[in-house]
């Protein structure tokens, strides 16, 4: 996600400094990558990090996309998480400070059984299963990633949502001490997303525990992150401690930031242009910058098992 343009931000939500230096330092990364070096090599700088300890008895899931994943140190140290930065160099070299034992996640809202669920209920209540799923960034580039989790439709349906639950809101943890990105006022913390109900339900929508067989690295949104294939990547909120089931449609944080760049549904889609670049093409991370850029398709590839969740609406209307 790039922190762009100040136009319409109270200056009480965004420290105007911090927006430039944010910028600067996405430019600085891209003319790197402009002299063509491969990212495996730019990255041999940085230290290595700790992998995740392996997921036993995983399942191979259905829906996996066809091409090869993204090597490893590219997922794991090209990041968007604010929470430690704004670089995509600072998620894997700042994460560290996050603890993700104990973890407790909170669902409440328009449901029958609200209340708390730990980590460990979860790594051993639901079947965890390996899906190759595409992650598309509303800034033009993407990844091919290994994830491992389960579909959130089996978290949501054990707190029995109502029939009022519409949409489900989605919170990141909140610590400035263990997120020092957070003492920043960068974007209005926590970092919130959402979805309609019926998308959190489809059973393509994950919640991630893993990838590459192994525990999430925090850089990656460890311990539980949202993945939503067919939208940008800014709908797959990271270390995840509140769920909520509402009648409304919640607030989320890009589309806070910048209504006019980044709607609620923010579904992949060619043929609506972000306001500053287009959307119709993409660079795979890990080919380097000169490779050839592949041509973006609706839904990201999707559009068979989510099409119909949108029929009748204007996309370019609800983008
Ligand atoms: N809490 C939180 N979740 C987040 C973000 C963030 O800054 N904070 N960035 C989002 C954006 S813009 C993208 S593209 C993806 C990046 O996921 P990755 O770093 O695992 O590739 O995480 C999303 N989830
Ligand atoms: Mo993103």
């Amino acid at each position: 996600m790039l922190i762009g343009s100040q136009k319409k931000i109270p200056s009480s939500e965004i420290t105007p400094r911090r927006v430039w230096e944010d910028r600067r330092h996405f430019l600085a990364y891209s003319s790197a990558g402009l002299l063509g070096l491969a990212s495996s090599v730019f990255w041999g700088a940085s230290p290595p990090g700790t992998r995740g300890a392996k997921i036993p008895g995983l399942l191979k899931g259905q829906f996996s996309s066809g091409e090869s994943p993204t090597p490893y140190e590219d997922v794991t140290r090209y990041n968007n998480f604010v929470e430690f930065g704004a670089d995509k160099r600072d998620p894997a070299l700042r994460a560290g400070s996050l603890r993700t034992r104990p973890w407790t996640l909170r669902v409440e809202g328009e449901c029958d059984k609200p209340g708390d669920i730990g980590i460990e209920d979860i790594l051993s209540g639901f079947a965890q299963e390996e899906r190759i799923y595409r992650l598309r960034c509303v800034e033009a580039w993407a990844m091919v990633i290994p994830w491992v989790g389960f579909p959130l439709g089996d978290l949501l349906k054990r707190f029995g949502p109502t029939a009022k639950a519409k949409y489900v809101a989605f919170e990141t943890l909140q610590d400035s001490e263990q997120m020092p990105g957070q003492r920043r006022a960068s974007l209005r913390w926590p970092y919130v997303e959402g979805l309609r109900i019926d998308e959190a339900m489809h059973p393509i929508t994950l919640i991630a525990t893993g990838l590459y067989g192994e525990e999430l690295p925090n850089q990656s949104g460890a311990p539980l992150r949202l993945v939503v294939p067919w939208k940008y990547g800014f709908k797959s909120i990271k270390s995840i401690v509140g769920i909520r089931f509402t009648q409304n449609q919640p607030a989320t944080t890009w589309n806070r930031l910048q209504p006019e760049e980044y709607g609620f549904y923010a579904n992949v889609n060619p043929d609506v242009e972000h306001p500053r670049w287009s959307q119709r093409y993409h660079r795979m991370i890990g080919e380097g910058w000169l490779s050839r850029k592949r041509k973006t398709e609706l839904f990201n590839g999707y559009a068979d098992e989510v099409g119909s969740l949108y029929s009748g609406m204007d996309l370019k209307r609800f983008y």
